[in-house]
């Protein structure tokens, strides 16, 4: 194949060359990586979505109540739309933005919740959450309210969820709010299995983004040499995602290459476990300021609303 089909994604190329091999997260969600995801977020063990979801239904007229006022609902990482549809019942918002990084995926939902919710003006905006944002001009800007479910934030490292918190700040005028979902720590043998499941879905995840990255670099990585390997790192609080290599054994792509020797890793993920008040921090430190938190009976996970 000639080199220029595999240009760029340097940031890749640079990952896999240091000590610890890296490759970003964001390359485990090609078509395949999504649908698997999908199926993660049914799992038994995978007890966020669903948490989640509970907290966001159980606490649905409190929820409302607080957040009366915000007309203007921005989700970022929309994806199927499916979270905001609850929110959308009790809130009854004049405006919504869907923002994705999966354009025909999100067209579809924004499509299908326009149908869902006549009177709301539903737009897509196909960008990169993690980038500056370019919401459309004529969106009003009093009484914003950005949603980011999912507790997506905690696969950020701190300094950079950090910096993706004062983007959300931006997006919002002085009567603007945030409502994030954050997953809290918990026991080992509940948050590891999450993360390594009995079915394996979790592994076929994270070893799909070994083919994702040989279609974007022309590597020859074969997925039957690694092993998924995840862990609950106490010291910063967050689970760990590596590809284990099975044997040594050497990759190749157009321009490069590099030798693992058994055992060595590649880092694919981490996902935070934030305890609240140190959530709560970050938050103020981006320049919101916490007003209300809704959480489930074991306090598993947290919908926090910030006041921008
Ligand atoms: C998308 N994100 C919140 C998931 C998580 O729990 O960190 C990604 C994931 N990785 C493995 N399982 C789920």
């Amino acid at each position: 194949m000639p080199p220029a089909l595999h240009a760029g994604h340097n940031d890749l190329r640079q990952g896999l060359l240091e000590p610890q091999a890296r490759i970003s997260p964001k390359y485990l969600y090609d078509a395949r990586g999504c649908e698997l995801f999908e199926q993660i977020t049914q799992l038994p063990e995978y007890y966020p979505t669903r948490t989640e979801a509970a907290i966001l239904a159980d606490a649905g007229p409190a929820m409302a109540q607080a957040l009366r006022g915000h007309e203007v609902l921005i989700e970022l990482g929309a994806g199927n739309c499916e979270k905001v549809r609850a929110l959308c019942r009790s809130l009854w918002p004049r405006h919504f933005v869907g923002v994705d990084i999966a354009g025909d995926f999100l067209y579809q939902a924004v499509r299908r919740l326009a149908e869902e919710f006549p009177g709301l003006d539903a737009r897509a905006v196909h960008a990169d959450i993690t980038k500056p944002l370019q919401l459309p001009p004529d969106l009003p800007q009093a009484g914003r309210l950005v949603f980011y479910p999912g507790s997506s934030i905690g696969n950020f490292d701190p300094a950079d969820a950090l910096a993706m918190l004062r983007r959300m700040h931006g997006l919002l005028g002085p009567d603007g709010g945030l409502l994030i979902g954050i997953d809290l720590p918990k026991p080992l043998h509940w948050l590891e299995p999450a993360y390594d499941d009995a079915q394996g879905v979790t592994a076929r995840f994270n070893l799909n983004v070994l083919s994702h990255v040989n279609t974007l670099i022309g590597s020859d990585f074969d997925e039957d040499d690694w092993a998924h390997h995840a862990f609950f790192n106490t010291r910063h609080s967050r689970i760990e995602m590596h590809l284990r290599a099975r044997q040594p054994l050497a990759v190749a792509w157009p321009g490069g290459g590099r030798r693992f020797a058994e055992g060595e890793t590649i880092h694919t993920e981490n996902s935070y476990k934030y305890p609240l008040p140190h959530f709560q921090d970050m938050l103020a430190q981006a320049g919101f300021s916490t007003s209300k938190v809704w959480t489930d009976e074991r306090q598993w996970f947290a919908m926090v609303y910030a006041h921008a």
